[in-house]
């Protein structure tokens, strides 16, 4: 099956360790297609980056509608519901796939993220995804996302003493990271952390490759429907529903 593995920020080499961690853990007759979106914000850090990189988004899905699956590589999950909508494949977001899969492992998890205005957007995910119970805590180290291109050991333990801190105040049982940045970092972490460290590109390629393997498909009765076919306006006219996807999955 071919995964495609979609950065919705600009950062090529963001994307670079993002693919190598989606590698590491897929199966053998697994292809990771990854790909940097072409436009938008360089990071995604706040609500407007997050809108105005859900059209980066969609033009890599729109350019390879025939993927078996799509993974959307930021911690935000932006557009995960409209690019729900444009395609029967499954498509993941990493965030909801980490917090599915420590749940999983544990009864609670807190999540260690970037700056703490993504630690609001983190919050708005654990309601909307009926988390409330299982995460103890959104915690931001106040990291901007792109410094984590830069690990070293200043970035290492700033993230890995905000891990301790949610293990000895929230005492939960699973550390989820909370930026698609961190995927690198898993080793270290786990290294020195009695907990399971979750990473949300490997659970979400790994979920991908599950639902993929049950022959599962995005529901298409009710809101996840393809879009109603209607002219959009001005600069937005080329994202007219009329056109998009229609791929062997996509047919409309
Ligand atoms: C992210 C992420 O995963 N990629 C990005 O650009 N911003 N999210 C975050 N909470 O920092």
């Amino acid at each position: 099956m071919r995964i495609k593995l979609i950065n919705p920020n600009s950062t090529v080499a963001m994307t670079a360790s993002m693919a190598l961690a989606a590698r590491e853990v897929a199966s053998s007759g697994t292809l990771i297609d990854a790909v940097t979106s072409a436009s938008g914000p360089v990071s995604i850090e706040g609500h407007y980056d997050e809108a105005i990189s859900v059209i980066g988004l969609i033009d890599e899905m729109r350019a390879d509608p025939d993927a078996d699956a799509y993974v959307i590589a930021c911690f935000g999950d932006p557009g995960l519901l409209a690019a729900r909508e444009l395609t029967r494949a499954p498509v993941v977001g990493i965030a909801e796939a980490a917090m599915h899969a420590a749940t999983f492992l544990s009864t609670s998890f807190s999540v260690v993220t970037t700056l703490d205005r993504t630690r609001i957007i983190s919050e708005a995910l654990v309601r909307n995804y009926g988390m409330k119970d299982a995460c103890r805590r959104v915690r931001a180290t106040d990291l901007p996302v792109l410094e984590l291109e830069h690990p070293g050991d200043r970035v290492n333990e700033i993230i890995l003493a905000e891990c301790l801190r949610a293990l000895e105040e929230d005492r939960c049982g699973t550390i989820v990271l909370g930026c698609a940045g961190m995927a690198g970092l898993v080793d270290y972490l786990s290294a020195r952390l009695p907990v399971p460290v979750i990473d949300g590109v490997v659970a979400a390629v790994k979920f991908a490759e599950a639902l993929v393997g049950a022959r599962l498909s995005t529901s298409k009765h009710g809101d996840l429907a393809f879009p109603l076919p209607k002219p959009y306006g001005g600069a937005m006219a080329a994202y007219a529903p009329s056109a998009v996807l229609a791929g062997r999955r996509g047919e409309q």
